[in-house]
């Protein structure tokens, strides 16, 4: 070989090389992520938003970048769902309860006591079951990167102290905007009304409803012990988050630019599910500090609140279909025996 040609050559061995790294840094271009949510920054959802926001742009070399928009400044979650299947948005964290008018799969994780505890919900929500219904949102124009916690849901009101079914009567309940949500607090006896998130508040404060369910965390972060006085140890249902993105949006990123989202979401998860349990471990106590006051049920009302609460389950397993249900039910019973 000439020296030329050998110079040529090895210039080619060194480019040939070089070309993953180049590839990769060429595959990802820089993008501005819009990425929604409904609580204020100082809950457990902004700090896990924020820690994900600087996982894509460290792993992206700060390409990538993620405008974190929480207090539902983009709108509640159903308004942002519709934005990211237009392509209008790029992301959001939301409940799942509130995707079901999109994805009637969804409804499986609003059975009231489906999982005893939080790591029955990690193992079926990351499972097989998780991912099925998941899946399911890509017909329906969004992509379900990861599941968080919400958490366990108490129940609160500024009415009347609840310790028995008969106290809930007449009690003007704010529910998500979720059938299952909405049945099981009127079969409870309460006055259910549905309602975005971002109106909880001022409707509380203005007293047009009189209590909310939701986790110790959510309650601490969004300060209804402000305008809530009782709070009920109810548990009656585990509330997942989940992260969805724009598929319009998504299917336009290259392969990197998809696997820093998704490596960037399953980090998050890590974070925000211990950033959430280490948070609710402490809350109640700071709930009572506040001036709330807790009434735990005893176990002869919890059972009559759970057996009233669990006659949605026919309807629910009909709903998102008894494969999907049964399949759940034996998981859940194979967890239980290991
Ligand atoms: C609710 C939910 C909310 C979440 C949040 C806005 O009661 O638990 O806290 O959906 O993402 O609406």
């Amino acid at each position: 070989m000439n020296p030329i040609r050998r110079a040529v050559v090895a210039a080619a061995a060194v480019a040939a090389l070089a070309a993953p790294l180049l590839a990769s840094a060429q595959d990802i271009k820089p993008r501005l992520i819009r990425f929604g949510y409904g609580l204020n920054e100082n809950s457990n959802q902004g700090r896990a938003v924020k820690f994900f926001a600087e996982q894509v742009e460290k792993a992206s070399g700060g390409k990538m970048r993620v405008r974190a928009i929480g207090s539902a400044a983009l709108g509640p979650d159903t308004q942002m769902q519709q934005a990211l299947i237009g392509g209008a948005q790029e992301m959001m964290v939301g409940s799942t309860a509130t995707l079901v008018g999109i994805t009637k799969e969804m409804a499986l994780w609003d059975t009231p006591f489906l999982f005893n505890s939080a790591k029955e919900a990690d193992i079926i929500l990351d499972g097989p079951i998780g991912e099925k219904v998941k899946a399911k949102l890509q017909d329906k124009g969004l992509v379900g990167l990861v599941y968080w916690e919400n958490g366990f849901r108490n129940l609160t009101n500024s009415k009347r102290p609840v310790t028995k079914l008969e106290d809930l009567d007449g009690v003007k309940l704010r529910v998500m905007q979720n059938n299952v949500f909405l049945e099981s607090f009127r079969s409870l006896g309460a006055n259910a009304v549905p309602m975005p998130f971002s109106e909880l508040f001022s409707a509380l404060e203005t007293r047009a409803v009189d209590g909310q369910e939701n986790p110790y965390n959510t309650i601490l972060s969004s300060k209804f012990h402000e305008v809530q006085k009782y709070l009920t140890v109810t548990n009656h249902v585990y509330s997942p988050w989940i992260i969805t993105v724009s598929k319009k949006w998504w299917d336009g990123l290259s392969p990197a630019e998809q696997k820093v989202l998704q490596d960037a979401a399953r980090a998050s998860r890590d974070f925000e599910r211990r950033d959430t349990r280490e948070e609710a471990g402490r809350a109640l106590a700071e709930l009572k500090a506040k001036g709330m006051q807790i009434n735990e049920l005893s176990p002869a009302e919890a059972a009559r609140m759970r057996d009233r609460l669990t006659r949605v389950n026919a309807s629910i397993g009909v709903n998102v279909g008894m494969d999907l249900w049964n399949e759940t039910q034996s998981a859940l019973t194979k967890l239980r025996a290991a």
